[in-house]
């Protein structure tokens, strides 16, 4: 049986030191609010602009809403829409900014290295069993143990909207056997008998989650009828710690033909978030 507890809530103005045991005990730490609402609106209207109408925000509520076909990672509406977000420059930017790399420096205790592969996740009703199973990032990202996932709510997030959940304490169990599963990144890992309780929250704009890179996680089915949970997540590392050749390329750039870097910067007005990662001293 599965059971839920919420979130232990952290503040980035807590000492560094206390945070730091707190991610080393759980395994996560959650923020409220951290990023700006007016920063999260922004880059929400933009991702929901990419896809033509498919879904839209509801004015009201400030949720987005399915307005045509519901779909998942990989299915064709997502190879039309996604290389149109991924092209954004304000959504790689966003992982860049002074206060989220703060957090992650504060996280880290020392410098840090952001992985260039930034994901957007539109989980659509309508699609239950293709959810993002349980796993560990160390496995899908060839990860070492300073790696962490930074995953930031865009809106509200209320149960039955795909939260997302994790296993506290589960980083400490090492990196485990993993499964062919249906859902984001195809794979799920062992859970292990005692392993019942989960924490999760219903979320609010700007809620920051950072999670261990072995930190077992996975989001819940979205139920509603027509609401759609956007997030965006990336990861990072202590600077100078290895760094998969994967990692470098455009999120789905493996499979979507033409999702890759040169294409993506063709719009952009910027030119230091190009190719930043070049001089990094641990790719391998
Ligand atoms: O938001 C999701 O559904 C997936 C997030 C996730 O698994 C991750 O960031 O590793």
């Amino acid at each position: 049986m599965q059971s839920k507890l919420p979130f232990i809530l952290s503040r980035a103005d807590e000492e560094a030191a206390i945070l730091r045991a707190r991610f080393q005990e759980f395994g996560y730490l959650f923020f409220r609010g951290y990023v700006p609402a007016e920063t999260c609106d922004a880059l929400l209207a933009e991702l929901l602009a990419q896809t033509d109408g498919q879904v839209t925000l509801d004015a009201d509520s400030g949720l987005p809403q399915l307005a045509g076909r519901p779909f998942v990672e990989s299915d064709p509406d997502w190879d039309r829409i996604y290389p149109r977000i991924q092209a954004l420059e304000s959504f790689h930017g966003f992982f860049h900014s002074p206060p989220m790399l703060d957090l992650m420096r504060t996280v880290a205790g020392k410098e840090v290295f952001l992985y260039p592969m930034k994901m957007a996740r539109i989980s659509t009703p309508n699609k239950i069993g293709y959810e993002t199973p349980p796993h560990q990032d160390a496995y899908s990202h060839h990860a070492g143990p300073t790696m962490a996932g930074i995953w930031v709510a865009l809106h509200a997030i209320q149960a039955g909207m795909g939260r997302i959940m994790v296993l506290p304490g589960s980083h400490r169990d090492g990196v485990r056997k993993v499964f062919a599963a249906e859902g984001v990144g195809g794979v799920q890992c062992e859970i292990y008998p005692h392993e019942t309780t989960w924490h999760v929250a219903d979320c609010s704009r700007g809620d920051v989650l950072i999670f261990h890179s072995a930190t077992v996680h996975k989001a819940e089915p979205n139920t509603t009828v027509s609401t759609v949970r956007v997030s965006v997540d990336t990861r990072f590392c202590d600077y100078g710690a290895p760094v998969f050749s994967t990692n470098l390329e455009p999120h789905h750039g493996w499979r979507i033909e033409g999702l890759e870097w040169d294409a993506i910067y063709r719009g952009w007005q910027a030119r230091e978030l190009q190719h930043y990662w070049r001089d990094y001293p641990n790719l391998f």
